[in-house]
Order: structure tokens, then C-alpha cells, then sequence
């Protein structure tokens, strides 16, 4: 087909065909029901016009003529809606084993950051077939993270996380734009989803930089410089194991109000810039209460932090592995040896 000229866009994602099928049908619906009554409308206003000397028209009641024409269209709307939600959930519920990519919208540009610390802007490269999840904020005003070829579009808001993912199904290049009046250069906020073969995207990894360090060894670092490790190696909850526990019971609000959810990017973000929003039971009361760090760090240092709290596992020592243990240096050794910091948790830059 004419690429300059596409009515749809490509389908290029496994949302994609789901949501045009449910797009299709509900145009058939629509299209059908607008020739129906319209054509009958311009029938009947011929058929039945007014003519010179007819007699006045008799009222005309149909019962069931009336049942059919609320229970029917009940039916179609019922059976929009049940299709309509299983989209909505099947396109926010997030595969557990999404990889994870970072979105930072600002006037006006798109910055992406991949878990190992490569960056691009106004890029986004992503191998084919495997589900993607980003997690995205913005550092001015509201954005709006649209890819039409995915079908996806989520809100990018300033001061909290939104969630999208994606799985891409065919490889290639596809826009990427901000669907969300954002000041005078909003239509220049474009950009581009790459889309490579597993194999394509392998040497591609290979061949760029992989920027400084992952997020997690800059998170591991900040951890250290924002001395976090002061008080969470002793006094306050262990990092341990945090990511994604149930809060309900453990957490409450500021005044002791049940809490719901889990400890997501979300709740992390919140702990670290408000930590008066909710409370971690049993330190209500405590001596040093954790200070907020707003304005103090960097969205991109908070994300940095939040991949780090990530890594850490249950049995995550407190003290060591939180000051990045050994561990990640084996498994890495391109990333910077830590073990100097870790002799002296203490000793702040
Ligand atoms: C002065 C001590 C102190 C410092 C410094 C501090 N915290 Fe805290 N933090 C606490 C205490 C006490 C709590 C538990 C009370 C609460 O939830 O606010 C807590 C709670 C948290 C929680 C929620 C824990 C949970 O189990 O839900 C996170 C996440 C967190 N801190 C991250 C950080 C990060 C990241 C830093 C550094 C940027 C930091 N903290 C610096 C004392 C501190
Ligand atoms: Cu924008």
C-alpha cells in the first residue's frame, strides 16, 4: 500500500489487531444502523408526505415493535461493552516478564533509558516479539506517550508514574508522538519506535555504548551519596525484598488509615519525594523520620534509585548487598568495582 497516504496505521503490535477488530466491528454497527434509519427517514418522508385533501394520520401503537427496537440495540451495546473491557484489561494488564524501559517526556522531547543505562532521545529501540513495559513521567507538563501502530496511548504526567507496554510483532520503524497539547513545539515532539530482530537487536546492543553505568550501579550510588544507607541499614525498613510486596497492613496513611496496593514504582517514587504520605507501621513514632527529598533529587535519580531498590532481593543483606555487594560486580565486571565505597558505608561524597 501507499505508504505517504495509509488510512489505518500498520498493525504492528499484538494489541493491535484486538483493537481494530473491536474498532471494525463497532464502524459496522454504526454504518449499518445510520443507513437504516437514515434511508428509512428519507423513505418515509417521501412515502408519506403531505398531500393536498388526505385525511389526518392515525396514531399507530406496536408494542412489541417497540420491545424489539430497545432489546436489540440493549444487545449490541451489552456485547460492545463485555469486547470493550477485555481489550482495556488486555492491554494494561502488564507481562510479568515485560523488559523494562524508562520514558521521560519533557517540552519537548522523548527520553528513553533501557535498564543497563543506554539512553536515546527521540528513539526507542526494542526487539521484536518479546512485551515491553514502560514506565513514564514527565519533568515539565502533562505529555502523552502515543504510539499509533501499537495502538497504545497513556498519559505522561509530572510528579507520579503511568504504565504502558507493548509487544511489537513485526520489525520496522514506526512514530512515535505526543498526543497531548503541550506548548508552542508539541507538534515537533516526535519520534521514532525501532523495532529490530532478535538478532538485529543483539548486535545493536553490541555496537552502542551502553552509555555510563546501569541505572541500578547509579541508584546504588545515590543510595550511598544521598545517604539513604544511613538510616536504612539500621533504623528504618529494610529495602529488602520491597518491590512489589502488598502494602495492605503493612503501610498505613498519615493517620493510620488502611492502605491498598503494592509497593510498585509508584508507591517507591512517593516514599522517597512524600514520605509523610504513607507510613510504614510501627515508625510512625520514629526519632528520625525519613526526610522528603523533594527537589532534592532529579526524576532520573529517582528512577535510578527505584531500579536499584528493584534488584534487591529478600535476601538482600542490609549494609552490603544494599551498597551493591560483590555480586553485580561478578556478574557485570565492566561496571565500576564498588567494593572501595562498601568498606565505609558511611563515608558520604
Ligand atoms: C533520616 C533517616 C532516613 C533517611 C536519610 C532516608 N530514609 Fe527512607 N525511611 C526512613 C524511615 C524511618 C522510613 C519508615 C517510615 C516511612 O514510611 O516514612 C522510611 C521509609 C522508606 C521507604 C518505604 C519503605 C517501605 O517499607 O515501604 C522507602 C522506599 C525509602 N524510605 C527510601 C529511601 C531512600 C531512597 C532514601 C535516600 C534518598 C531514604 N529513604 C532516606 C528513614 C530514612
Ligand atoms: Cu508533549
Amino acid at each position: 500500500m501507499n505508504k505517504s497516504f495509509q488510512l489505518f496505521p500498520d498493525q504492528a503490535s499484538t494489541l493491535a489487531g484486538k483493537v481494530d477488530a473491536l474498532y471494525f466491528f463497532m464502524l459496522a454497527v454504526t454504518a449499518f444502523f445510520t443507513l437504516l434509519v437514515g434511508g428509512l427517514v428519507i423513505y418515509f418522508g417521501i412515502r408519506y408526505r403531505r398531500r393536498e385533501g388526505a385525511p389526518p394520520p392515525e396514531r399507530f401503537e406496536n408494542a412489541r415493535l417497540e420491545m424489539l427496537w430497545t432489546v436489540v440495540p440493549l444487545l449490541i451495546t451489552i456485547v460492545m461493552f463485555v469486547w470493550g473491557a477485555k481489550v482495556v484489561i488486555a492491554g494494561s494488564r502488564i507481562p510479568d516478564n515485560a523488559m523494562d524501559v524508562h520514558v521521560l517526556g519533557k517540552q519537548w522531547m522523548w527520553h528513553t533509558q533501557h535498564p543497563d543505562g543506554r539512553r536515546e532521545i527521540n528513539q526507542l529501540t526494542v526487539p521484536v516479539g518479546r512485551p515491553v513495559k514502560l514506565t513514564m513521567t514527565s519533568e515539565d507538563v502533562i505529555h502523552a506517550f502515543f504510539i499509533p501502530a501499537f495502538r497504545i496511548k497513556q498519559d505522561v504526567v509530572p510528579g507520579r508514574y503511568s504504565y504502558t507496554w507493548f509487544e511489537a510483532t513485526e520489525p520496522g520503524e514506526y512514530h512515535l508522538f505526543c498526543a497531548e497539547y503541550c506548548g508552542t513545539l508539541h507538534s515537533g515532539m516526535v519520534g521514532t519506535v525501532r523495532v529490530l530482530s532478535e538478532k538485529d537487536y543483539q548486535s545493536w546492543l553490541e555496537s552502542t555504548p551502553a552509555g555510563d553505568e546501569s541505572l541500578e550501579v547509579k541508584g546504588a550510588k545515590l543510595f550511598a551519596e544521598k545517604s539513604c544507607i544511613v538510616c536504612h541499614s539500621q533504623q528504618a525498613p529494610t529495602m529488602a525484598g520491597l518491590y512489589m510486596r502488598d502494602n495492605k497492613g503493612r503501610v498505613g496513611g498519615p493517620n493510620g488509615e488502611e492502605v491498598q496496593g503494592v509497593a510498585d514504582e509508584a508507591y517507591l517514587r512517593e516514599s522517597i519525594l512524600y514520605p509523610r504520605a504513607k507510613i510504614v507501621k510501627g515508625f510512625e513514632k520514629s526519632y528520625n523520620l525519613m526526610p522528603s527529598f523533594q527537589g532534592q533529587l532529579s526524576e532520573e535519580q529517582v528512577m535510578c534509585l527505584i531500579a536499584y531498590i528493584k534488584t534487591l532481593g529478600k535476601d538482600a543483606r542490609q549494609g552490603n548487598d544494599i551498597l551493591l555487594g560483590n555480586k553485580m560486580q561478578e556478574q557485570n565486571p565492566q561496571r565500576p568495582d564498588m567494593s572501595s565505597q562498601n568498606s565505609d558505608p558511611y563515608k558520604l561524597k
